[in-house]
């Protein structure tokens, strides 16, 4: 049960989230809203009391029901009390109303022109942007009285401490820090095992060259995607000073480079290049009927990504150009603490944010003993291995590069993934019928030894699990004679992906 000290940060109002502190303080509500349990201490009556019937619902339920109305009917509702009152002015609600309005393609905010004759058109809550008001025109009322998980809980989890979790790291927990790799010594030891190379992105350019003000000054005007809104940048910077999202909208682009006019790799003035340690990306066989593999990253404190695995058995490296990640990582098999995945492992349920699974999950999860953590801090490179879960929040306001590839080292896995898990393959043009087919044939064509590795290292892998199969069921006559109606198909080494 939460409950929310009187005291700290003063009076409420503008607070800044607290990034580094150890110690789990929760601040005061700007509107005075706390945490059910408040209530048992609490002296005068409960706003709830003057709700009428509505007032018996559960707040999960007015909650849903509320997500059903348009803005009218959302502000309306919120004049009959003080209780409705503080639930119409849940940011969440007019989030969703927002993007209702506004996604890529006919975003509210995307128009350069609108953008240029109105200035920025980011008010600093979703409801102030959705009616385009400015947030101190806003009415506010003192809610002390009002007690309630729903509408306290969003306003703790984006308030969390971070520095609790990036400043207490176990030893044995503690992620490799490596100044420099080489290809032989990847492939060999390190493609299986998350790293943070300290040295390797010190000469890129973009180390030196780009913050958050500076890519403001150059590329105001130039949309990128964000979740579902494409935004001028100017807008996201102002989106990035000033929001109280529990999970803030994260700028992810893939067109980044050609928006940008930029550069990659070993060619003439290019502002960064992938680290000569990861060897050549068989993904590149594909040309450009490959699926996406590099994204430009820029958030606020305590964006970020949960828990998931990178697509198609990839492997990646994510770069921080500017501020510091901190990162926790399982291996591909392992059970996340409040992550629940499907039995074929397509489906992944994280029903929480991130701060909501920090605040939940993770004392548990750093218990477990194959628990890898560790800050990514700028100018450090960071390995996710193929598989391998990982949970990412930005500890400050920054930017990341970052890139997706298949070593050598886990080409059998990344076969495997495309030829029996089709349905959850993503990322290839719809028009490609069978990637598995196309990455096969190519591979013949340009690594036909690795072909032939790979496909043998799959048939080992299936044979060692027929083996475990049949000693286990008893069934080795029965199959070798035919009777059997059981086959093992290519699919056998699902286990080690599938959680
Ligand atoms: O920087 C981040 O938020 C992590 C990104 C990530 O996990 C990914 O690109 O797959
Ligand atoms: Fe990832």
């Amino acid at each position: 049960m939460l409950l929310a000290e009187e005291q700290s940060h003063g009076g409420g109002g503008n607070l800044d989230r607290d990034e580094f502190s150890v110690v789990d303080s929760i601040p005061i509500h700007p509107m005075g809203i706390k945490p059910l349990g408040n209530q048992y201490f609490a002296d005068g009556p409960s706003a709830r009391r003057n709700t009428g019937a509505v007032g018996q619902l559960p707040d999960e339920m007015i909650l849903h029901l509320l997500e059903y109305l348009d803005a009218t009917s959302l502000r309306k509702t919120a004049s009959t009390c003080r209780f409705l009152y503080a639930f119409g002015q849940l940011d969440e609600l007019w989030k969703t109303l927002f993007l209702d309005i506004s996604g890529p393609g006919v975003s509210k905010l995307s128009s350069q022109n609108n953008h240029e004759e109105k200035g920025p058109l980011w008010k600093g809550t979703w409801k102030a942007t959705y009616l385009q008001i400015p947030t101190e025109a806003q009415s506010k009322l003192d809610c002390s009285n009002i007690f309630s998980d729903v509408l306290h809980r969003p306003f703790a989890c984006s308030h969390i401490s971070l520095g609790k979790y990036a400043s207490t790291i176990p030893v044995s927990n503690k992620i490799c820090r490596l100044s420099d790799l080489t290809y032989d010594e990847f492939a060999q030891n390190w493609s299986d095992t998350p790293f943070i190379l300290t040295d390797c992105a010190q000469a890129w350019p973009v180390c030196h060259e780009w913050n958050i003000q500076q890519l403001d000054g150059e590329f105001s005007n130039v949309n990128f995607r964000a979740e579902a809104v494409d935004w001028p940048f100017s807008t996201y910077h102002e989106y990035m000073l000033r929001n109280n999202d529990e999970s803030p909208l994260y700028l992810f682009d893939r067109w980044f480079a050609e928006k940008m006019k930029i550069n990659i790799g070993n060619q003439e003035g290019s502002v960064y290049w992938p680290p000569n340690c990861f060897g050549p990306d068989l993904f590149e066989v594909l040309g450009t009927e490959r699926p996406a593999h590099r994204w430009l990253i820029v958030g606020p404190a305590h964006s970020g990504s949960t828990f998931h695995k990178d697509p198609n058995a990839t492997s990646a490296w994510n770069a921080v150009v500017q501020g510091s990640k901190y990162w926790i990582m399982f291996p591909p098999s392992s059970q996340v603490p409040g992550v629940f995945v499907s039995e074929d492992g397509g489906e992944v349920t994280s029903p929480l944010s991130i701060g909501e699974w920090l605040l939940e999950f993770h004392a548990e999860a750093r218990g477990l003993p194959n628990c890898i953590e560790g800050v990514c801090k700028a100018g450090e490179i960071l390995h996710v291995p193929s598989g391998w879960w990982h949970l990412v929040v930005n500890l400050e306001a920054g930017i990341a590069l970052t890139q997706n590839f298949v070593p050598k080292s886990h080409l059998a896995d990344v076969l495997s993934f495309l030829k029996n898990k089709p349905d959850q393959v993503t990322g290839f043009k719809r028009m490609i019928d069978s990637p598995f087919e196309l990455f096969v044939e190519r591979l013949e064509q340009n690594y036909p030894d690795l072909l032939i590795e790979a496909l043998d290292d799959l048939n080992r892998r299936n044979q060692k699990k027929k083996r475990k199969w049949e000693e286990a069921v008893g069934t080795k006559n029965e199959e070798s004679n035919g009777t059997s109606g059981f086959s093992f198909g290519f699919a056998g080494d699902d286990e080690e992906e599938v959680p």
